[in-house]
C-alpha cells in the first residue's frame, strides 16, 4: 500500500480494500486510488500500485481527469446562471453571433442552440473538434473554428444526444464573454479557490492556458476532487462559503437531455445506453421526482467521481487506465462501499431532550432527560413576544436557544443568559422561525415559515433565502427534522384543522413523504431524536405536557413529559 490508510471507527471497508488490491495485483488496472466520504466523515483514502512505470500511485498523485473535468466546468457555468449573467435557455447566439440562425443538415429550418443544449450534448453540434486541444490558439479562436465546423449543424438542437466536448467548449467561451474573464481564470477564482482545490488546473504544469479544454482538460488530486464533491453534496456550500446555489446543485442532477434520442454515449458500451445526462453528471439512479440520486462523471482515463444520495456516499475513484477497462471495477466498488456504509455502525448521536420557552417573560427551562420534573437549567433570554429557535450554530454537537424578534435573529452558542453571539435580519414580523441543517454540513442555520412558504438560509447572516419551498397551508405550524436520518433537516408541518403531521424528506415544494394523524387543534409541534436512533420524530406539546413518539407513525404517545405551563412554547435539543 502506497499511502496512509484512513480507518474510521464503525466502518468495515476491508472488503473494498481487498477488491482494490486484487484488481491491482491482476494489473487491471496497474494502479488506482480511492477516497470515500460518508456524509460528513472521510472514511477511506488509499492508493495502490503504480501510476506509470516505476512511479507509485499515491493518494497525492495528480491525475488527468479527461471528462471528469465536465462536472467542474459546468459548475463554473452555473455560477454565471446564479449571478444572472446568463439563463440556461438563452440561445448561444445571443452571446456568440456565429451560432445565430444556424443551418441544419437536411432541414430548411434554421436553428438557435441554447446554453442548456450545449451543456447537455443536445445542441446538434458534432462531438469534437481539433481546435479543442490546440494550445497555440485562444478559446475564442477555437470556438470560431467550432462554429465553422458546425455550419450546418448535424441535427436540430434538442433532438439528439451526442456526447462530446465541442458544445461545452462553446459554453466556456460564453462565460468569457459575459464575465470578461478568461475561462481558466474564472474556474480558478469561482470553483477551485473557494473549494481549496489548490492542485487542480487545466494544464499539467498548473499554468494558465488561453484555450482550456473545458470538457476534458483538467488535472486534479483525490483530495481536491473530494472537496468539490463535498461542496456539491452540501448544496453548494464549502466551509461556510457559498460556491453554488442549492438550486444550481439540484439542476445539475435533473435530466437535461429532455427526450433527445441518444445517438452517441459512452454508456452504450456499458449496456446502460439509456442513462441520461444532467450537467456534468450522469444520472445512474433517479428518485421519484426524476432527480439523479446516484450520479457520476466518469473520465476516459479511468477517473470516476460519484455521489450516492441514497446512502450518503461521496466517492472519488482514480485510475489512469481507459475507463472501459475499469468500469466494471468501479461498479463493483460502488456496490461494496454502499454495502459497507449500510452495515456500518457509526457513533450514535446523543438523544435530544425537551425544554420550554415562556414568551410572556423570555425564560428558558431545559431538561437534561425526558422525564417530568423541574428544569435542570433555566435562564432568561429575550423579551416578551419573542419566539425561540433552537440550533447548533457552531457545529459542536450542542444545540442552543436563540430567539426571533420581528424579523431579527439573536443567536447564542451557549445556553445561558447573556448577549447574542450572532445578530442579523432575516424574515419579517409575523413569520415563524425554524432551524436545521438544510445542507447536511453539521451546522444548523435558520429559516422562517410564512403562510405556507418556507424560506431557509444555509448561513446565519442576512441575505436572500437559499431555499423557497411551498409547503403546507397558511394556518399550519412549521416543524422541521431529519425524518430519514440522512443528516439533512427537512420541512414539515402540523395542521391544527385535521391534527395531521405532514413531513417531507427533501427541501423542495411537493407532497408529503409521510403523513399521519397525531395531535389536536391548539397543540404545538415539536421534533427530536429522543433515543439516539438516528432520526427525528414528530410530537406535540399540549398545555404543559409533551406527547412524544419514537416513530413517525400514527398511534399513541410512547411517553409523555410534563414541563412548563400552558402558553409555553416547546423546545428540543442536545443542551450540553
Ligand atoms: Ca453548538
Ligand atoms: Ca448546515
Ligand atoms: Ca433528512
Amino acid at each position: 500500500m502506497a499511502s496512509v490508510a484512513v480507518s474510521a471507527s464503525g466502518y468495515d471497508l476491508s472488503g473494498v480494500r481487498s477488491q482494490l488490491q486484487a484488481a491491482v495485483a491482476a494489473n487491471q488496472p496497474p494502479g488506482l486510488s480511492l477516497s470515500i466520504r460518508h456524509r460528513n466523515r472521510l472514511i477511506f483514502r488509499e492508493a495502490y500500485g503504480r501510476i506509470a512505470f516505476g512511479i507509485p500511485f499515491t493518494t497525492e498523485s495528480r491525475v488527468f481527469l479527461a471528462s471528469s473535468t465536465k462536472l467542474i466546468s459546468m459548475a463554473a457555468v452555473m455560477v454565471c446562471v446564479d449571478r444572472g449573467l446568463i439563463r440556461l435557455d438563452d440561445p448561444v447566439g445571443a452571446y456568440l453571433p456565429a451560432f445565430r440562425d444556424m443551418p441544419v443538415v437536411g432541414s430548411t429550418r434554421r436553428a438557435n442552440p441554447t446554453i442548456r443544449q450545449c451543456m447537455a450534448h443536445t445542441s446538434g453540434m458534432r462531438g469534437t473538434s481539433a481546435a479543442i486541444g490546440n494550445p497555440a490558439i485562444t478559446l475564442e479562436q477555437a470556438v470560431a473554428i467550432i462554429a465553422q465546423e458546425n455550419t450546418p449543424l448535424r441535427a436540430q438542437p434538442g433532438t439528439e444526444f451526442f456526447y462530446g466536448g465541442a458544445s461545452m467548449h462553446v459554453v466556456g467561451r460564453v462565460v468569457e464573454v459575459v464575465t470578461g474573464t478568461p475561462f481558466d481564470t474564472f474556474v480558478r477564482q469561482n470553483i477551485l479557490v473557494p473549494c481549496r482545490m489548490t492542485r487542480t488546473a487545466f494544464t499539467e504544469s498548473g499554468d494558465f492556458t488561453a484555450n482550456p479544454h473545458v470538457a476534458g482538460g483538467m488535472w486534479s488530486t483525490l483530495d481536491d476532487y473530494m472537496n468539490f464533491l463535498t461542496m456539491l453534496y452540501a448544496n453548494g456550500l464549502f466551509e461556510g462559503r457559498r460556491v453554488l446555489s442549492a438550486a444550481a446543485c439540484l439542476e445539475m442532477r435533473r435530466d437535461q437531455t429532455q427526450g433527445a434520442r441518444i445517438v452517441s454515449s459512452p454508456y452504450q458500451g456499458y449496456g446502460q445506453a439509456e442513462t441520461r445526462y444532467g450537467f456534468g453528471w450522469w444520472r445512474n439512479t433517479l428518485d421519484s421526482n426524476g432527480v439523479g440520486i446516484n450520479v457520476s462523471d466518469g473520465g476516459a482515463l479511468g477517473t470516476l467521481p460519484w455521489i450516492d444520495y441514497r446512502t450518503g456516499v461521496l466517492g472519488v475513484f482514480f485510475a489512469q487506465t481507459p475507463l472501459n477497462q475499469v468500469f466494471q471495477l468501479t461498479e463493483q466498488v460502488r456496490a461494496s462501499v454502499n454495502n459497507a456504509v449500510q452495515q456500518a455502525t457509526p457513533p450514535r448521536p446523543s438523544p435530544r431532550t425537551v425544554g420550554v420557552y415562556r414568551p410572556a417573560n423570555g425564560n428558558v427551562y431545559l431538561k437534561f432527560d425526558n422525564t417530568s420534573g423541574f428544569a435542570d437549567m433555566s435562564f432568561f433570554y429575550g423579551q416578551a413576544g419573542d419566539i425561540p429557535v433552537v440550533g447548533d450554530w457552531d457545529g459542536d454537537g450542542v444545540q442552543s436557544v436563540g430567539i426571533f424578534r420581528q424579523g431579527q435573529f439573536f443567536l447564542k452558542n451557549t445556553n445561558g443568559p447573556g448577549v447574542a453571539d450572532i445578530v442579523f435580519n432575516f424574515g419579517a414580523p409575523g413569520d415563524w422561525p425554524v432551524a436545521g441543517d438544510w445542507n447536511g454540513d453539521g451546522r444548523d442555520t435558520i429559516g422562517v415559515y410564512r403562510n405556507g412558504i418556507f424560506l431557509l438560509r444555509d448561513t446565519n447572516d442576512a441575505g436572500p433565502a437559499d431555499y423557497i419551498i411551498n409547503y403546507g397551508n397558511p394556518n399550519d405550524l412549521p416543524v422541521v427534522g431529519d425524518w430519514d436520518g440522512d443528516l439533512f433537516t427537512t420541512v414539515g408541518c402540523f395542521r391544527p384543522s385535521d391534527g395531521f403531521a405532514y413531513l417531507r424528506n427533501t427541501n423542495t415544494s411537493g407532497f408529503a413523504d409521510v403523513a399521519f394523524f397525531y395531535g389536536l387543534a391548539g397543540d404545538m409541534p415539536v421534533a427530536g431524536d429522543w433515543t439516539g436512533q438516528g432520526f427525528d420524530t414528530f410530537g406535540v406539546y399540549r398545555q404543559g405536557t409533551f406527547f412524544l413518539r419514537n416513530s413517525n407513525t400514527p398511534g399513541f404517545a410512547d411517553f409523555t413529559v410534563q414541563l412548563g405551563l400552558p402558553g409555553d412554547l416547546p423546545l428540543a435539543g442536545r443542551w450540553r
